[in-house]
């Protein structure tokens, strides 16, 4: 064993001293602005995480034509304008009383005959099953008729039935094109209803009425729970629509169209 002399070994530890020192103090520093940086990250995950939870809905739930429209207790209230559109339906907002964002209004040219132009369509999904009445909120917008002007075609295809019914219940019609009868007098094609309000009160009120002068309401029947398509194309123009209800036995049609609050809007 060798002996070093003790000013070398001196010097030696001051050194080895010196050099511990610097080695602590400079990790502790990494590590410190280590575990800064993983706690910004981490408040940066935490902000990401809740901004997707919080907006799953709004920010999925922006294109119409994902929209479905929940029944709840028997009811189903749509504002009319959210569905997609063809060009010729236009968005209004002008003077007369309506509700959501606005209403629609047929600016194309008219088709008396023949459904299937300017169409839009509705999924509408049943929880409570059986029949329900639909009525829509629609208005005269041209010239000065309750006779013109005032309608538009509605068909729900895939329900289990779709019938106009007098209303004392005598008469049930079904739409032309579906194999049933009878069908109503009036305009009607491929399973299409044409749907009129009538009376020269022209702005906008509670009524869905197929069958020239013989009003018969509209209903349809759901036999199961599930989603439903509701169609509508353009049949007068100037015929302007706000919103519309469908609505089963559990509740009176006043209770319906005075609902304010429209059926939740959930996404495919
Ligand atoms: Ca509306």
């Amino acid at each position: 064993m060798t002996t070093m002399p003790s000013k070398l070994s001196a010097l030696l530890f001051y050194f080895l001293f010196i050099a511990s020192v610097y080695s602590c103090s400079k990790d502790t520093s990494i590590l410190t602005n280590s575990e800064t940086e993983t706690a910004q990250e981490q408040e940066n995950e935490t902000e990401e995480e809740t901004t997707e939870e919080n907006s799953p809905e709004s920010t999925a739930c922006t294109d119409p034509l994902d929209y479905i429209f929940n029944e709840k207790e028997g009811l189903v209230f749509v504002e009319f304008e959210n569905a997609e559109f063809s060009e010729d339906w236009k968005l209004k907002q002008d003077g007369y009383l309506h509700t959501g964002t606005g209403y629609m209004i047929w600016e194309g040219s008219q088709n008396l005959s023949n459904p299937g132009t300017g169409t839009a369509t509705f999924k509408i999904k049943i929880a409570n099953t059986g029949v329900y009445q639909f009525i829509w909120y629609s208005a005269v917008r041209t010239g000065n008729s309750g006779t013109d002007h005032n309608d538009t075609w509605l068909r729900f295809a895939d329900a289990d039935d779709f019938y106009g019914q007098n209303n004392n219940g005598s008469s049930t019609v079904y739409p032309k094109g579906t194999g049933k009868t009878p069908n109503p007098e009036g305009a009607s094609s491929d399973g299409w209803f044409k749907i009129y309000r009538s009376g020269n009160d022209l702005d906008f009120k509670w009524q869905s009425s197929t069958f020239d002068n013989n009003a018969h309401n509209i209903f349809v029947q759901f036999a199961n729970p599930g989603i439903y398509l509701m169609e509508i194309s353009a049949r007068s123009s100037g015929h302007g629509i706000d919103k519309f209800v469908l609505f089963n036995d559990s509740m009176t049609k006043d209770a319906a169209i005075s609902s304010i609050a429209p059926s939740v809007i959930s996404c495919d």
